[in-house]
């Protein structure tokens, strides 16, 4: 990882969230002087700036979706600017913005797999799902459905963002943190035979054993992505969430899960998505969320 190179790439919207100020989310994070404290890892680090994209109208779900034409139009820019730094040998890091935004990044991700014959492995940190359908929803809000999308469920526009549809196949995935899941939503994920690592597999069997279980299968050829929701960790120490669900991870916790993330030696790519500065607190949030991500990228507290 020495010679790395690190892309950030701020995606300043809250177009598919249920609250407003996940916008403010890549600002925060380069207050917390993300760039800085990566650089200290030995990374080099070129800060893109923001993407541009259309306003938030604000306005109620059509046909079960909120703000779907602007959530393509958010997801078209992310696509091609993540594709763009993967191509030229970067390593992609989208500071949203909230979730919906993964659909643009892990669709590149996984075009960039495909091309050079890598396999691709999505470890989803996160309370929910994400798995959402126009019929499932209770919300429209698209950030309960970017996994559902990956996997070629959902609307034209967002399903063939990346050319191939589906981008993705439900066996790359791999949930972590998972404790807030809708009825109908429940059911398609069982469908989908999708690999969730939840918050009592978590208590039962602890942190080290359900990474342990995430990771197995990954070799010299495997591209992880990690698509890191705030809202995974608990909130008493994460408060700077639009959708806090009590019962998540704690700092060690976390802590360990990113570490294992970090001995694979296989991050490729990275989403750090629903940060909230509107509900946060003296920027703790993005504060832990930074501390977070240097952990990701091989800073330890290991001594032996
Ligand atoms: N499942 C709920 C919905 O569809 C909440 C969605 C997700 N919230 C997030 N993304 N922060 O993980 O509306
Ligand atoms: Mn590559
Ligand atoms: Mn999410
Ligand atoms: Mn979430």
């Amino acid at each position: 990882m020495g010679n790395q190179t690190v892309s950030l790439i701020g995606v300043p919207t809250d177009i598919g969230a249920g609250h407003r100020g996940a916008a403010m989310g890549p600002e925060a994070l380069r207050v917390a002087n993300l760039a800085a404290k990566l650089e200290r890892r030995g990374l080099k680090v070129i800060d893109r700036g923001n993407l541009q994209g259309p306003l938030n109208p604000w306005l109620p779900p059509e046909h079960g979706y909120r703000h779907l034409d602007e959530v393509v139009a958010w997801n078209t820019a992310v696509h091609t600017a993540v594709h763009q730094e993967l191509q030229a040998g970067r390593l992609p890091i989208m500071l949203g913005g909230d979730h919906c935004l993964a659909i643009g990044s892990i669709s590149a991700v996984a075009r960039h797999c495909h091309d050079e014959g890598k396999q691709l492995r999505v470890l989803w940190l996160d309370a929910h799902t994400d798995f959402n359908t126009a019929q499932a929803t209770p919300t429209g809000n698209i950030h309960g459905m970017p996994v559902a999308c990956l996997c070629g469920i959902g609307p034209a526009g967002l399903i063939d963002l990346g050319g191939s549809v589906p981008a993705t196949t439900p066996d790359v995935f791999r949930y972590v943190g998972i404790r807030s899941v809708d009825e109908g939503e429940k059911r398609l994920v069982r469908e989908a035979h999708m690999q969730v690592h939840d918050m009592r597999h978590i208590d039962e069997i602890g942190m080290k054993r359900v990474m342990e279980e995430a990771l197995a299968g990954i070799d010299e050829n495997t591209h992880l992505h990690v698509s890191f929701d705030v809202d995974f960790l608990d909130p008493s120490i994460a408060p700077g969430v639009g959708t806090t669900v009590r019962g998540g991870p704690d700092y060690r916790e976390a802590q360990l899960c990113m570490e294992m993330l970090a001995d694979t030696g296989r991050v490729g790519s990275l989403d750090i998505v629903e940060l909230n500065p509107a509900f946060d607190k003296r920027n703790q949030t993005a504060k832990l969320a930074v501390d977070l991500v240097e952990s990701l990228f091989g800073k330890s507290t290991l001594i032996r």
